[in-house]
């Protein structure tokens, strides 16, 4: 069956997402109006989630997102932005506090951020906890990484734990919290951040040429252990000419990436309700998707790239079991390896090939 087949089929699915009529309260209606138009993908699932977590999580996203929105206003000059990050989570239980930052529909979500802080002092008070603990600690990692730039595996590892490791930490307070999933979430911090890990090294290698053509100032989180055993400078990946070195680069960046998967499955093992599993799994496929489209791939550094709309709903739609999983894990994982094993010639020069087909062993047992 040929996967653009779904397309309609999921094209309506978020047409009835968006049109879904809207909350009464107005301030709950901004928020649930505002999670589309700031992400697609987490509307969906979001949306989906049982009614008890459903409104937690949408100001869970969208608080988080407020705070990505300030990180990255590069307007904001460092010495207003450091206590802002750090005060940002004490800013948000203020009734009517605002700030401008970003631009577009970012802009727009700080504008009417009085809805969310809103919204979110009506949750209920463990809920309140988990976000305002994962604001804190967020905002004061990204306020440490302002100055101090990734150069260590270790480095990026710390980031990334910052930016969505703790969304993991929370996501999992939040369902334990919930009584949905098992006590155990509440306390699975190790597991949880591998989950994060998994999304945002992942955007972080699809993004490469997005981000370093970033004006005046790109900000890079490809860490100087791995890109400096290939290239003289970060720039120099997207030059023609170092093409082999630039691919041998990218691997190496996926090969990291594919440590978290074998957790990822790990946790999703234990989950036992079926919206909560969706949510997760979800998001894990279109990582493991994208990283096996990205690998050996040149076009990451000419452009974006994009799964095909067809694949990306059919992946959506039929992520409903362990087993669904399972076998989009399977299907590729055995496409990255055939990757891996292909060009014998151009690919037996690849210092992290052969580890790469380890790591990808273990998701095949
Ligand atoms: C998914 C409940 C937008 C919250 C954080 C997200 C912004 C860095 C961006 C909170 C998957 C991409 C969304 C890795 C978590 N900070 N990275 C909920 C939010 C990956 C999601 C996005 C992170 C994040």
């Amino acid at each position: 069956e040929h996967p653009d087949e779904i397309w309609p089929t999921l094209q309506a699915y978020w047409a009835a997402q968006q049109t879904k009529k809207l909350p009464k309260q107005p301030d709950l209606a901004f928020c649930y109006g505002t999670l589309p138009k700031v992400s697609r993908s987490f509307a969906i699932v979001i949306q989906q989630l049982p009614e008890g977590l459903r409104d937690a999580f949408c100001v869970f996203y969208l608080v988080l997102r407020a705070l990505d929105t300030v990180e990255d206003d590069m307007s904001i000059p460092i010495d207003k932005k450091v206590p802002l990050l750090h005060a940002f989570h004490n800013l948000s239980q203020q009734r009517g506090w605002t700030t401008k930052a970003g631009v577009a529909e970012y802009a727009d979500l700080m504008a009417g951020y009085p809805a969310v802080i809103q919204v979110y002092l009506q949750l209920d008070q463990q809920y309140c906890k988990v976000i305002d603990d994962v604001c804190r600690r967020m905002g004061a990692g990204m306020a440490d990484f302002i100055t101090d730039d990734v150069i260590t595996v270790d480095d990026y590892d710390l980031y990334c734990h910052y930016v969505a490791g703790l969304v993991g930490v929370g996501s999992s307070q939040l369902f334990a919290a919930s009584g949905l999933e098992s006590e155990q979430y509440a306390a699975a911090d190790e597991l949880s951040n591998h989950m994060g890990l998994f999304l945002q090294k992942t955007n972080i290698i699809r993004d490469y040429l997005e981000d370093i053509m970033e004006e005046p100032a790109p900000r890079m989180f490809w860490p100087r252990e791995i890109w400096g055993k290939y290239v003289s400078s970060l720039d120099d990946l997207r030059h023609p000419q170092n093409e082999a070195a630039a691919l041998h680069c990218l691997n190496h960046m996926i090969c990291d990436a594919l440590r978290h998967a074998p957790h990822s499955l790990e946790y999703m093992v234990g989950l036992r309700n079926y919206q909560i599993f969706r949510f997760c799994a979800i998001p894990q496929v279109m990582a493991i998707a994208t990283l096996a489209l990205c690998y050996n791939n040149p076009a990451v550094f000419r452009g974006k790239v994009k799964m095909r709309r067809g694949q990306t709903a059919k992946y959506m739609m039929e992520t409903d079991s362990m087993q669904t999983l399972l076998e989009a894990f399977m299907d590729f994982g055995t496409m990255l390896c055939k990757k891996a094993k292909s060009h014998r010639i151009a690919m037996a020069k690849d210092p992290t090939r052969e580890t790469v087909v380890e790591r990808l062993g273990v998701l095949q047992q």
